[in-house]
C-alpha cells in the first residue's frame, strides 16, 4: 500500500511588483507563515490516504453509538455489566450482532468466572437464655466476599484463641486452636497472621456451623472486616466479618444466630474473537480490550470505551484488504482478575503453539475515554518507568510504543507514557514472550499539572472519578479523547496489518504513517535558511542601481 505522506502546502506565491524594501518585509511574513504552518502541522494533511481515512471512519458518532448501547444495557440489567450476568450477555450479544453487522463471523470462548453477589445483608444476633434477641448494628456486619448463604438459630458461640486484645492474632491460624472446639458451634475468630481463608476453612474442619471474624482493631473499631475466601464454595458454610468493637462485645455471649443470603459459584462467560478474512495468520495482530465490567456500575469508561474502540476499528477494517491477520477480542473476567485473555493465551499455548507462536503484537484498550483525559502509551521500551518496578515488556514493545507517538506528533497532539502495571489484558501476552502496547487515559488517580499543561486537562482532579462506581455511566466520557484514542489505536493497527513484509518490530518504524518531530524540526530549519538566503538577495539587489 502507498503510505507517502501528504506534504504541506507551499507558501502562496508574491506579487514581485511592490519595493524592495516591501518585498523583503513580505518575504519575512512569508517565511514566519511557513515556519508556523509546518509548526502547527495541520492534522490531516499529515496522514496518508488510508490512515485519514480509516481515522475518519472511526468518528466520535460510531463510538458514542456503542457507549449508549452498552448503557442501555447497564440501565436495563441491574446497573452493571459484569462477568456472568445478563448485562454482559447483552453486551456479547451487542458486540456480536455489530460483527455480524459488518461481515465477520465472531465466535465465542467459553470459560467459567467466580461470581459473587449480596442479596440481602447479612445478620448477627445474640440470643439471651429468654429467648431475646439482640442484633449487632447492621453497618458492622458483611458477609465475607464468596461467603455461601446459611442461617445457624441460637447456636453455641465459641471464641477460638483470642481475648479481644487490640493486634493482629493467630487465632484460628492452626487447626491446633480448635481442639476444644464443639462440632455444630459457630467459631468466633479474631483477623490476623493469616488469612481469614484459612481460619474459615480450619473452623469448618472442626465442624463449625458458620464462622465470625472479626477485626484487629489495629485501624477503625467499628467497620467490619472486609476480605475475600477468594473462591466460590472454597468454604460451605457462612463467613461474616465483624467490626472489632462487635467481636470484643460478642466474646461474653452464649448464643447467637445467624444469616447470610448469597449468591456464590462459578458461571460461564464468554471471549469474543473476530478475524479479518485476508492476511497472514503467521503474523497475527491481536487488538483487545475486556468488554465486562466491575459490579459497582455501568463500566461505560471501563471499558466501554475500550471495547467500542475495538468494536469502530473493526468495523472501519471490514472491507480493507490487510497482509497481515487481525484478530479483534473482548474479553471477558478482567474484573476477576484478568481471567479472559489468560484463559486466551493459556488455550494457545496449549491447543494451538503455532498460533501463539504466529501472534505478532498484542495492543491493549482498557479506560481509552476518561473525562480528565491524558494521551498515555504502555511504555513499551522501559523509559518511564520512573525507579519503580513495572512489567518488563518483550523487545519489540517499544518500537509499538513509538509507533504510537509517531501518530500523535503526526496530528500535532501531546502524548505520554503508562508503565505495564500488571492491572489490565496483557499481562499474559507479556508473559507468553509477545510485544505487547496500547492506550489508556487514567484511572481515579489525580493528574499531575505537567499532564494539565500538555494534555489541556485538570491539575489535582481524578482522570476518571467515576471509576467502578455508579456513575461511571455514558456521561463518564470525554468524546473528543475516546475518538483521539482510538483514532490513534486504528492508524497503529492499520500500519502494522498492510505492512508488505510482514509484522517486523525490529525496524526502525519512523517513517511512513507520519511525519515525526526531527523531520518536522529539519523541515522548518530548511524552510528558514531558504528564506534568510532569499531576503539577503532581494535586499542586496534592491541597494543596486537606484538604492
Ligand atoms: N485495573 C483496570 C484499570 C486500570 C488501572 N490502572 C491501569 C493501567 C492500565 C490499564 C488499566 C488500568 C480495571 O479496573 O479494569
Ligand atoms: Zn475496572
Ligand atoms: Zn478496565
Amino acid at each position: 500500500m502507498s503510505t507517502r505522506p501528504r506534504r504541506p502546502r507551499p507558501p502562496h506565491q508574491v506579487s514581485d511588483r511592490r519595493s524592495p524594501r516591501w518585498r523583503s518585509a513580505t518575504l519575512a511574513g512569508v517565511i514566519s507563515i511557513a515556519v508556523a504552518a509546518i509548526t502547527a502541522l495541520p492534522a490531516q494533511a499529515q496522514l496518508d490516504d488510508a490512515t485519514r481515512r480509516i481515522t475518519e471512519t472511526v468518528s466520535a458518532d460510531r463510538l458514542q453509538a456503542h457507549l449508549q448501547a452498552f448503557d442501555d444495557i447497564a440501565k436495563a440489567h441491574d446497573g452493571n455489566r459484569a462477568s456472568g450476568t445478563s448485562g454482559y450477555r447483552a453486551s456479547v450479544d451487542h458486540v456480536v450482532g455489530a460483527l455480524r453487522e459488518a461481515g465477520y463471523e465472531p465466535r465465542l470462548q467459553t470459560f467459567r468466572v467466580p461470581y459473587f453477589e449480596v442479596v440481602a445483608p447479612a445478620t448477627v444476633a445474640t440470643v439471651a437464655d429468654d429467648g431475646a434477641r439482640t442484633r449487632l448494628p447492621s453497618r458492622e456486619v458483611a458477609a465475607l466476599e464468596y461467603s455461601v448463604s446459611g442461617e445457624v438459630t441460637r447456636g453455641r458461640l465459641q471464641a477460638v484463641d483470642t481475648d479481644g486484645s487490640p493486634g493482629d492474632s493467630t487465632s484460628g491460624c492452626e487447626t491446633g486452636d480448635f481442639e476444644d472446639f464443639e462440632p455444630g458451634s459457630v467459631a468466633l475468630v479474631q483477623q490476623g497472621e493469616c488469612s481469614p481463608g484459612r481460619k474459615a476453612a480450619n473452623a469448618e474442619a472442626a465442624g463449625a456451623s458458620a464462622v465470625l471474624v472479626f477485626g484487629s482493631g489495629e485501624r477503625r473499631h467499628d467497620r467490619p472486616v472486609r476480605g475475600s475466601l477468594e473462591e466460590p464454595r472454597a468454604v460451605t458454610v457462612p463467613v461474616i466479618g465483624l467490626s472489632h468493637r462487635a467481636g470484643v462485645e460478642l466474646l461474653d455471649a452464649q448464643e447467637v444466630s445467624v444469616t447470610a443470603e448469597t449468591v456464590s459459584e462459578l458461571r460461564e462467560t464468554v471471549n469474543v474473537l473476530a478475524d479479518t478474512r485476508t492476511g497472514d495468520p503467521a503474523n497475527t495482530i491481536v487488538v483487545g480490550g475486556h468488554l465486562d465490567g466491575d459490579t459497582g456500575g455501568p463500566g461505560i469508561n471501563d471499558n466501554g470505551s475500550g471495547s467500542a474502540a475495538v468494536l469502530a476499528i473493526a468495523e472501519a477494517l471490514a472491507d480493507t484488504e490487510v497482509q497481515n491477520a487481525v484478530r479483534f477480542a473482548w474479553w471477558g473476567g478482567e474484573e476477576t482478575g484478568l481471567m479472559g485473555s489468560d484463559h486466551y493465551v493459556s488455550e494457545l499455548a496449549a491447543h494451538d503453539p503455532a498460533a501463539l507462536e504466529g501472534t505478532a503484537m498484542y495492543l491493549n484498550l482498557d479506560m481509552v475515554g476518561s473525562p480528565n483525559y491524558g494521551r498515555f502509551v504502555y511504555d513499551g521500551d522501559g523509559s518511564g518507568s520512573g525507579g519503580h518496578h513495572s512489567y518488563d515488556a518483550p523487545a519489540g514493545s517499544g518500537a509499538i510504543e513509538d509507533a504510537f507517538h509517531e501518530y500523535f506528533d503526526s496530528v500535532g497532539l501531546a502524548s505520554g507514557e503508562t508503565e505495564f502495571d500488571g492491572e489490565s489484558d496483557y499481562v499474559a501476552f507479556i508473559e507468553a514472550g509477545i510485544p505487547s502496547g496500547g492506550l489508556y487515559t487514567g484511572d481515579d488517580d489525580t493528574m499531575t499539572g505537567r499532564d494539565a499543561r500538555r494534555f489541556d486537562g485538570r491539575a489535582g482532579e481524578p482522570h476518571d472519578p467515576c471509576y467502578h462506581r455508579a456513575c461511571d455511566d455514558i456521561t463518564n466520557i470525554d468524546l473528543q479523547g475516546l475518538e483521539e484514542m482510538s483514532d490513534a489505536a486504528a492508524a497503529v493497527v492499520l500500519r502494522y496489518a498492510t505492512s508488505a513484509d510482514g509484522v517486523d518490530l525490529d525496524r526502525a518504524v519512523r517513517g511512513p504513517a507520519g511525519v515525526g518531530p526531527l523531520t518536522a524540526l529539519l523541515g522548518v530549519l530548511a524552510v528558514g535558511a531558504v528564506g534568510l538566503v532569499t531576503v539577503l538577495v532581494v535586499r542586496r539587489r534592491g541597494r543596486g542601481p537606484g538604492g
